[in-house]
């Protein structure tokens, strides 16, 4: 039986990643911050047989008697201060979460376990507004970030690489775009227009305010995306990989559809700068050829079953 521990076991894709290791025989354990609203922790991974464990990134030692005491044979580094407009009013505390932090992981990894396979959440924020002629970012694309967010999480990829060439650690980045699903926080922009949808539908709000609607974004589900982790770290190579859909939709596409769907009009929807950001990346749209080829993965929802399954979550809920 496999070991894997796992930060940020808690959000959107630490529950689809467990549940997805329980199911292949993994013992499963989790880092958690303690929150003062106990339910916000612990509600996507309450189902769960995993066991949880109180750390901080910020806090290395707190992490280090965790991984001392599991021994994992797989880590994955899921926890991130994730949100990118959060990341301008707090850029050194995102520097420190979703940067320095990795390196005090991988000197971990490297001192007490070096045979632990690691896996970093690495983002499309990365490549900021590069992208190959073709129209698409793939690994090889030049990464030049436009947020805080993403600056420290290039930090982070930069390391994972670097521990893996100097000290020959399987340290992996997967390069995730966007990705969505029920579980998702409501404060990214698609969980925050269905939920305000479904709610201005049933009469329990009146109005969506939003920021910039015509940003591309290429939005896969969680689930599938948490697939890929394993996949990359039981692949016989570390290695660096884009997992995306590789088809874009503008904000407003994404508004216009779920409006549609439930019958209501967009007559309701408000713009307010403060849901802008001082530097927008404008488009992202991944080419996942190279997981496709050396994995084997592929996404398995389209984009609308994504959509409705979060449509249908909301109409249930609010219920
Ligand atoms: O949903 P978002 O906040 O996601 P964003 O910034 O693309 O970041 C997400 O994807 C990254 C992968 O590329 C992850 F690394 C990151 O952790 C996160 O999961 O915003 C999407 C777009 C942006 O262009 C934003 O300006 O929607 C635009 N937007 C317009 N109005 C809004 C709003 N975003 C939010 N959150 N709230 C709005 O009211």
């Amino acid at each position: 039986m496999k070991t894997a521990l796992i930060t940020g076991i808690s959000g959107q894709d630490g529950s689809y990643l467990s549940e997805l290791l329980l199911s292949k025989g993994y013992e499963v354990h989790g880092i958690v911050r303690r929150h003062s609203v106990a339910e916000s922790q612990a509600s996507r991974i309450e189902h769960l047989d995993v066991t949880t464990h109180y750390g901080d990134l910020l806090d290395p030692g707190s992490i280090e008697r965790v991984f001392i005491k599991v021994l994992p044979d797989e880590f994955y580094n899921l926890a991130a201060m994730s949100h990118v407009r959060v990341s301008f009013d707090v850029p050194e505390f995102t520097m420190k979460t979703n940067g320095l932090a990795v390196f005090h992981l991988l000197e971990m990894v490297r001192n007490y376990r070096p045979l632990c396979k690691f896996y970093q959440a690495s983002s499309s924020e990365m490549f900021g507004n590069s992208i190959d002629a073709d129209g698409y970012q793939r690994e090889s694309t030049p990464m030049h970030p436009v947020s805080p967010y993403g600056i420290a999480k290039l930090h982070a990829y930069n390391l994972v690489r670097h521990y893996r060439k100097a000290y020959g650690l399987f340290a992996a980045n997967g390069i995730l775009f966007n990705h969505e699903s029920p579980r998702r926080g409501s404060n990214f922009v698609t969980q925050k227009i269905v939920k305000a949808a479904v709610q201005i539908k049933h009469g329990l709000a009146d109005e969506l305010v939003l920021g910039n609607v015509e940003s591309q974004r290429d939005w896969g589900h969680s689930k599938d995306y948490a697939r890929a982790m394993p996949a990359i770290l039981n692949h016989n190579k570390s290695g660096d990989f884009v997992v995306a859909t590789g088809k874009t939709h503008s904000i407003k596409d994404f508004y216009i559809y779920v409006f549609q769907t439930l019958g209501i009009s967009t007559d309701c929807i408000k713009h307010d700068a403060r849901y802008t950001r001082p530097e927008e990346l404008d488009i992202l749209r991944g080419d996942a050829s190279k997981a496709h080829k050396t994995l084997g993965w592929e996404p398995e929802y389209s984009f609308l079953e994504m959509v409705d399954e979060m449509i249908k979550h909301w109409e249930k809920k609010l219920k």
